[in-house]
């Protein structure tokens, strides 16, 4: 079972490159993102409370993802491996993992982080907010959510590299070439 953590800025290309990872490796996608987006088009009482986090650029507290995440984790027996997308965002959520994944005689193999210029990110998630109108994409949330993800991002570098499973990655460029670049850093893993 080979588990991925895909880490990066809000429109680093997490969820671009996770559907190619997904298709190449028959891995199983669990983004925190999108499970909170299904929530809130759904309705239900995670969905409201997550709205009023997420509409602002902020994080979701803690313990409602952890429990969205186990949840999802659980509900699939014999996977090949999953790529945890957008999660973990905090040291707590980076201990909740590797304490669950632990339990279940687990780990991660690698964390890869996709670095973009912030100029590039804003530009890339105006574009989406043309095309997708997520209520996140205004300018002035996409720098409050840059700022969150740079007060949270090197303690969860911090956290991977002591357990030897840190790798960065040339963010920029054609989708393709950055789905080569974490290939080649993925089958070193394997
Ligand atoms: P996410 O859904 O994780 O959103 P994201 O960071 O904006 O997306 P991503 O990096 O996947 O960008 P994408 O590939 O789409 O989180 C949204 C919110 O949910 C958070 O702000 C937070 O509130 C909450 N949340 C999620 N997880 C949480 C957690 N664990 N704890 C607490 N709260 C949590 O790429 C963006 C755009 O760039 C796309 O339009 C794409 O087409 C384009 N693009 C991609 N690659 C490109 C390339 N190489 N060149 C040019 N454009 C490219």
């Amino acid at each position: 079972m080979i588990n991925i953590v895909l880490f990066g800025p809000p429109g680093s290309g997490k969820g671009t490159q996770s559907e190619k990872l997904i298709e190449k490796y028959g891995l199983i996608h669990l983004s925190t993102g999108d499970i909170l987006r299904s929530e809130i088009s759904n309705g239900t009482e995670l969905g409201v409370k997550a709205k009023a986090f997420i509409d602002k650029g902020e994080l979701v507290p803690d313990d409602d993802v952890k429990a969205m995440v186990l949840k999802k984790f659980d509900e699939h027996t014999n996977p090949k491996g999953f790529i945890f997308d957008g999660f973990p965002r905090t040291c707590d959520q980076a201990r909740f993992l590797r304490h669950e994944l632990t339990d279940r005689d687990l780990r991660v193999n690698i964390m890869l982080t996709l670095n973009v210029p912030n100029d590039e990110l804003v530009k890339r998630l105006l574009k989406r907010a043309e095309i997708d109108g997520r209520a996140d994409d205004k300018k002035s949330i996409i720098e409050r959510r840059i700022e969150i993800y740079q007060n949270q991002s090197e303690t969860i570098a911090e956290f991977y590299h002591k357990m030897h499973k840190y790798v960065p990655i040339d963010g920029l460029g054609t989708v393709d070439e950055i789905f080569e670049r974490i290939c080649v850093a993925i089958d070193a893993t394997l």
